[in-house]
């Protein structure tokens, strides 16, 4: 063996040693002086004063920890169990048929992870078995096709990052102010890597007749949930979608295989998918009649607004997470449109009097989660916190009253507006509505 290689045993024993206790402290020397000097406002004097030092050894450092597949498949350490989906007792008469929200407040980065992903079903989320799932496409194909889970793994597969959005987030809120939360008033929004098969690719395979225009989706659950696509969406870049954030998609989010619709309002999304009827015109079916159109003040209904438009909110500060005591901050929040990128993210600490930008940070993806964030001092002055967002396309995120002014009050759909929360001078967030 040379002397550079390493047993197995041997390798075992230097992990078990593998800190240094003079690294160890060099380390936290360093993290003691950079936190004395360049971030004093925001340091915790605790570790430095009194009785207590960072040296200290806690207990979890004097024994060993648990081994290795002690948990075979990960779960979050036990202090995070108040980063769960959550629902709102008055919005689930049943829980076949509702919604779970997010934790959007407690998430860092843009992806939600796939145990916190928000779940919407209108029966249930049914156990499909993959081995015996089957996807058909017919109507006006050449061939129509059966296709198995092994077939459609076949295929060329691409994985995107995009949010997932229903069109009633945001949708209690209307008329006024109730949802004392941000897990509430903005949960039903996720933002993963999708990897799947190009819908215009399994198009290709059955061969479109001519006539063809629109294609219908339907889900394998108790409730058949149904939409007509244009042709237009699934040629460009709709996706049928078998996994998510680097595994298999979860029984919530459609297992074994969903359509995927980027941009467009999530309901379009058919989970558990079983069928793509290729026809000439649209269906009108239950989701695009009686629920998922928006009514107008005149008393007509919108129809078909497939896109999700560009929305923000701030994360922090936010109900759940108001700030502690005066100093330097991060104001933060997530912008995201159905259009294409977010350009630019504006704050506002006086309801929209004056904006300042903020900067975007990390990965700005089309149609995907983008954050964005502005260092503030803050000096325990009452604010009213908003955001907006303006997209790729030049669109900017609405106010409320505009908003309002053509969409009215009785819709629960499509509610993008500004968001306005209010900081009291204790660091106390409530959720407000101006006028
Ligand atoms: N088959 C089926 N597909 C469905 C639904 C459903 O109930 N059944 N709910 C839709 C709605 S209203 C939304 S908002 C999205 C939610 O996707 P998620 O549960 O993966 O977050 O799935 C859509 N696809
Ligand atoms: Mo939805």
């Amino acid at each position: 063996m040379s002397k550079n290689k390493i047993s197995g045993k041997a390798y075992l024993a230097e992990l078990a040693n593998n800190v240094p206790s003079n690294a160890r402290r060099n380390f936290l020397k360093q993290g003691v002086k950079f936190s004395t000097g360049l971030v004093a406002a925001v340091a915790s004097n605790e570790a430095i004063s009194g009785n207590s030092t960072a040296l200290d050894v806690p207990s979890w450092s004097k024994s060993l920890g648990s081994g290795v597949v002690s948990t075979p498949y990960g779960i979050p350490s036990k202090f995070e169990k108040n980063v769960i989906r959550r629902t709102v007792p008055w919005l689930t008469a049943d829980k076949i048929s509702s919604i779970s929200m997010s934790p959007i407040q407690e998430l860092k980065g843009i992806i939600t992870p796939n145990g916190l992903v928000f779940e919407r079903y209108h029966a249930g989320s049914p156990t499909v078995d993959p081995e015996q799932h089957r996807l058909m496409i017919h109507g006006l194909v050449d061939n129509p096709l059966m296709f198995t889970m092994d077939d459609l793994m076949r295929f060329p597969s691409e994985s995107v990052i995009h949010f997932l959005e229903c069109p009633a987030n945001g949708g209690m809120e209307w008329r006024g102010p109730q949802m004392e939360a941000l897990q509430f008033t903005h949960g039903m929004v996720s933002c993963c890597e999708w990897t799947g098969v190009r819908l215009s690719t399994l198009l290709d395979e059955v061969g479109l007749k001519s006539k063809a225009k629109w294609v219908l989706a339907e889900g394998a659950d108790g409730a058949g949930m149904s939409r007509s696509i244009p042709l237009d969406k699934a040629l460009d870049d709709a996706l049928i979608v078998y996994a998510q954030n680097g595994e298999m998609l979860r029984p919530e989010q459609g297992y074994p295989v969903r359509l995927f619709n980027p941009g467009w309002e999530g309901n379009t999304s058919v989970k558990w998918l079983r069928r793509l009827e290729i026809g000439d015109k649209p269906w009108h079916h239950r989701e695009e009649t009686s629920k998922y159109t928006d009514l107008m003040p005149d008393g007509r209904a919108r129809r078909f607004t497939y896109e999700q438009e560009a929305n923000s909110v701030i994360t922090s500060p936010c109900p759940e997470n108001p700030w502690g005591s005066r100093g330097s901050y991060q104001i933060e929040g997530i912008a995201w449109s159905g259009r294409g990128k977010i350009k630019q993210v504006d704050i506002s600490l006086d309801g929209g009097v004056s904006w300042r930008p903020t900067k975007l940070k990390g990965l700005v993806l089309s149609k995907a989660l983008t954050r964005f964030s502005l260092p503030y001092s803050w000096d325990g002055a009452p604010a009213l916190l908003q955001s907006r967002a303006i997209d790729e396309t030049g669109y900017v995120q609405p106010t409320l009253s505009q908003l309002r002014k053509v969409r009215g009050t009785n819709t629960i759909y499509h509610k993008n507006s500004i968001h306005t929360w209010q900081l009291l001078s204790d660091g106390k967030v409530k959720n407000v509505q101006l006028k």
